[in-house]
């Protein structure tokens, strides 16, 4: 199915509603002298707009119309085999000094930059349909919100972008009311789908970001990870928010008691799954309510505390593992109007992936469109396989994701794909020392991005692939922002992923999290027990209500909540390379809680 398809041409009454700013007109403009496209299709978001596409995305094959009985509205998508993942080693950040960008971030001369991209984008669109779609991140009335505006020549991306963020005239009229005229531009072009001709450029500086040579989603999507991650934390700092790689949960105790939690994840870690958690039959009257899966944006409010938004309006989840067991309320999402990448297809028009519940198809067509039967060596679906749902059909979505000022959060998570080193949960003394232990996070690297799969490395706050800046400043934004706070959130790391001695994960994770969980709500409300470890407070074996779980036996969860002394000189170590690569930017607290814990090892 490729995305490289000819022009179409809307009847009137579509594709037709053109704003009347005379920036974005300006702009739209402008890109399309550069580019060339045979037209141009203002979007606007509607029903009607969106089924006259779908067709022409079939006719074109750029969609296939899934099974209407088994998936009512979904959609399958195959994306070039070329191009199936973020790619980190072409995500640049044209700022005027590399010194702005940091040491962990691509960093490219913007007006080069720039050049090299019009050089690119020359005749890009020639013969094909340039859309131009408006967007806002955040609900419609939070302060937070962002006006964007993407131009792109992948009916694709339009598709994904009408589910995963509100799209059409609410963005026009937002920029029209708006005080301080802020909006982001984002040009797409799919070019040739050459790798060797992919590169994903923000220019926070311009609030601009041009992705050129793939179909991809975080490539793409310019809303997703480029303008509410990239874009929104070089904004954040400025203007004083946090724009972070968050899901955003409520938990309500039987007696009606709400907390909400923010946690941080590196992709593919189960911050989906986390977001959609069914407690276990132990919690009974214990509700789990998303807010957000990815994303979350957070302000101080009136009160002194910390509050969230999800800028968002849809969910891209990877597939691959989704079942009834692991994570219920996505099955029951993404069984109507969803569209699917590189998932593999059965015979009557239904999808498949790898760990989905019941016996796999006896054939079907594969992620890349090749025959696949169970004895195939290959995979069925591609282990970044995606789906694009919109977030109300989420059947435990919060009544307050549409909240303008946001939700209270009491916690604050971070946490990795660790075999070792990491227990189970522990939780930060304070602010600053919740500060580290986001910054000093690492993971075994997933699919989410191209590269190889497996190896540890260090991703502050699931923001190393995200961060518009500086890292090193980003540290110092956090730090500054504690202090701004009457009523900060506590700050936890946890580890579902810690393996035992015969390589087997030691948590059985999904719905047993709410038991971990738990004890984070117990300890927001002052109960709660604890030791106190040189890392952080880990709670005794005691202090986990582990009722009901028969797969974890007493030295299984003294293995889980075990700190070692021989791993965590290996951590410290690690951690010290890493903050070495920060160089001066690294705020001095940092060494000094890393200083700390040896000390408080004995070293
Ligand atoms: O980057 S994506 O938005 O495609 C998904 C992820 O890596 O979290
Ligand atoms: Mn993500």
């Amino acid at each position: 199915m490729d995305n490289l398809a000819p022009a179409i041409h809307p009847p009137s009454g579509i594709g037709d509603n053109q704003p009347t700013h005379q920036e974005v007109l300006d702009w739209v403009h402008e890109v399309s002298m550069l580019t060339k496209p045979e037209n141009i299709f203002w979007c606007d978001g509607s029903e009607k707009e969106n089924a006259w596409l779908l067709e022409q995305a079939q006719a074109q094959g750029v969609v296939q119309k899934l099974n209407e009985e088994k998936l009512p509205g979904s959609y399958l998508h195959r994306s070039n085999p070329n191009d199936v993942a973020r790619v980190e080693q072409f995500t640049l950040i044209c700022t005027p000094t590399k010194e702005e960008a940091g040491p962990t971030n691509n960093w490219a001369e913007p007006a080069e930059t720039y050049a090299k991209l019009n050089e690119m984008l020359k005749g890009a669109m020639e013969g094909r349909t340039m859309f131009v779609i408006p967007y806002i991140m955040g609900p419609p009335d939070s302060p937070l919100t962002k006006v964007g505006f993407e131009i792109t020549d992948s009916i694709y991306v339009v598709l994904s972008m009408r589910i995963m963020t509100r799209m059409g005239t609410v963005a026009v009229e937002r920029l029209e009311k708006s005080e301080n005229g802020e909006w982001n531009r984002g040009v797409h072009s799919l070019l040739d789908v050459n790798p060797e001709r992919r590169l994903i450029c923000h220019f926070p500086q311009d609030n601009a970001i041009i992705s050129v040579g793939s179909g991809y989603g975080g490539n793409v999507l310019l809303s997703k990870k480029c303008l509410a991650l990239r874009i929104g934390s070089y904004l954040a700092r400025q203007q004083g928010w946090l724009a972070e790689h968050m899901l955003i949960l409520g938990v309500e105790s039987p007696e009606g008691k709400k907390h909400y939690v923010a946690a941080a994840f590196p992709s593919a870690c189960g911050k989906t799954n986390f977001a959609m958690l069914i407690p276990p039959a132990r919690f009974e009257g214990w509700k789990i309510t998303t807010i957000g899966d990815d994303i979350a944006w957070m302000q101080i409010g009136g009160d002194g505390r910390l509050y969230a938004v999800n800028p968002e309006n849809g969910y891209f989840g990877v597939v691959p593992g989704t079942s009834y067991k692991s994570n219920p309320n996505a099955m029951k999402s993404i069984e109507r109007d969803t569209l699917y990448t590189n998932v593999a297809l059965t015979d009557d028009g239904d999808v498949w992936w790898e760990g989905k519940d019941g016996a796999p198809p006896t054939h079907a067509i594969d992620w890349r469109g090749n025959e696949w039967t169970p004895e195939s060596k290959e995979k069925a679906a591609h282990p970044n396989s995606r789906f694009a749902v919109p977030m109300r059909n989420n059947p435990v979505l919060d009544p307050d994701v549409e909240k303008g000022e946001g939700v209270p959060i009491s916690a604050i998570i971070f946490g990795g794909r660790r075999s070792d080193t990491m227990p189970l949960v522990f939780q930060a003394f304070d602010w600053e020392h919740g500060v580290y232990a986001g910054a000093t996070m690492a993971s075994e690297t997933t699919a989410a991005a191209t590269g190889a799969v497996g190896q540890v490395r260090r991703d502050p706050m699931a923001m190393l692939p995200f961060c518009g800046y500086n890292m090193g400043q980003y540290f110092k934004h956090w730090l500054k922002t504690g202090p701004r706070l009457k009523n900060p959130p506590l700050i936890f790391h946890v580890n579902w992923f810690r393996k035992g001695a015969d390589g087997k994960f030691l948590w059985p994770g999904f719905g047993e999290n709410m038991r971990v969980l738990k004890w984070m709500i117990d300890r927001c409300e002052g109960r709660g027990g604890a030791n106190e470890s040189p890392i952080g407070c880990v709670p005794r074996p005691e202090d986990l209500d582990i009722e009901g779980l028969k797969e974890v036996s007493p030295e299984t969860m003294a293995e889980l909540l075990s700190v070692k002394s021989d791993e965590w000189q290996k951590e410290l170590e690690g951690q010290q390379k890493f903050f070495d690569t920060l160089g001066e930017d690294l705020p001095p607290e940092m060494n000094a809680q890393r200083d700390k814990v040896a000390a408080r090892f004995g070293s």
